[in-house]
């Protein structure tokens, strides 16, 4: 948000405010505070003319000024309300030097998962990416990817929903029983993480995350859940910046992530198989280390640690 709206914008939250005194205030036109105000309307919040001033009357439900509003963390959003990928959006911000910056999107068009699979993003969805610069060699780059994890974990949880982290990237909402899936539990999130940089430094470090909020399990791909699904409508302006303060937080404080991550970890415990470019590692999860790879304990006691590939949480081999 343009700083003199971003200091118009709060000044009417403390309101009311008349025009002139706001234009002394803030060095500016009485003309340039009306157009502010007019653009402040015109993005949807509501400001009334008072005999004593202006005053805020309400905030936009969604959207990019209405996610800025009250954010404590230093992001500019940018919303659209349909793209075809937020990533590829952030990837051009990113050319153009852009930092601390998200994308956010009602839905995506061409919405995708890691290796070039589908993602279903309709309407109701939280589809966002940020674009970040972190002083970092890319081997610390998969903190950053297991950083939002964690965020989005605890925001689902704020929501009411029973999520935890299946590796590498999943949100879940774990399932037991006979009916379980295979893979681990429903999928309520996940994270594409993509960078540019070279072997000592990255340049830019996009971080696209997909959560299933307000959506219909119906019009989604794969074993997926949803906000709605599990807790009922979320309010996702208030669901997108919990998770943007906690992702903050995180990048600022690396040797937390792991922690936090490990206590959010529905993988770490299970046994699991990873089907890797390789072939497949089957054994207990039992750890992740800061590069972001698992660890596998396998049959015959070897250590595996598996960087990528795709996990299923498998059934407890059986007692003889
Ligand atoms: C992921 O891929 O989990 C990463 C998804 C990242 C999506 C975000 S949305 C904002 C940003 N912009 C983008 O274009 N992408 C990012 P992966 O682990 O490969 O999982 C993909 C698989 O999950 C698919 O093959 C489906 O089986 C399943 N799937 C597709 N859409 C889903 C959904 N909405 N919810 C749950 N599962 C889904």
């Amino acid at each position: 948000m343009n700083e003199t709206r971003r200091a118009v914008l709060d000044a009417l939250a403390d309101g009311p405010v008349t025009g002139p005194a706001l234009a002394d205030a803030l060095d500016v036109s009485r003309a340039a505070v009306w157009k502010h105000v007019e653009a402040l309307r015109d993005d949807g919040f509501a400001v009334d003319s008072t005999d004593d001033g202006y005053v805020l009357a309400g905030v936009p439900e969604y959207g990019g000024l209405a996610v800025e509003y009250g954010l404590e963390a230093p992001f500019e959003v940018e919303y659209h309300d349909a793209v075809a990928s937020t990533n590829d959006r952030a990837r051009e911000l990113a050319a153009d030097g852009r930092r601390d910056a998200v994308v956010l999107a009602d839905r995506q068009t061409g919405g995708r998962g890691r290796r070039d699979r589908e993602w279903s993003s309709p309407t109701g969805g939280v589809w966002l990416s940020l674009v970040l610069r972190p002083d970092v060699p890319p081997a610390r780059v998969p903190l950053l990817t297991l950083a939002a994890a964690v965020a989005v974990t605890d925001a689902a949880r704020e929501a009411g929903v029973d999520a935890a982290i299946k590796w590498p990237n999943d949100v879940v909402v774990p399932r037991s029983g006979p009916d379980a899936p295979e893979r681990g539990g429903d999928k309520l999130a996940g994270v594409l993480t993509e960078m540019e940089g070279e072997a000592s430094r990255v340049s830019w470090v996009v971080v696209g995350v997909g959560v299933n909020a307000n959506v219909d399990v119906a019009d989604l791909a794969g074993d997926a859940t949803s906000v709605r699904a599990e807790a009922g409508d979320v309010d996702r302006r208030a669901f997108v910046q919990r998770a943007l303060e906690r992702f903050d937080a995180l990048r600022g404080d690396p040797g937390a992530v792991l922690a936090a991550w490990r206590e959010r970890a529905a993988t770490l415990g299970e046994r699991v198989r990873v089907d890797t470019a390789d072939g497949a590692v089957v054994g207990d999860a039992v750890d992740v280390t800061e590069h972001g790879a698992l660890v596998v304990e396998t049959a015959g006691g070897d250590r595996r640690v598996v960087h990528a590939g795709d996990c299923q949480h498998l059934r407890p081999v059986a007692e003889p």
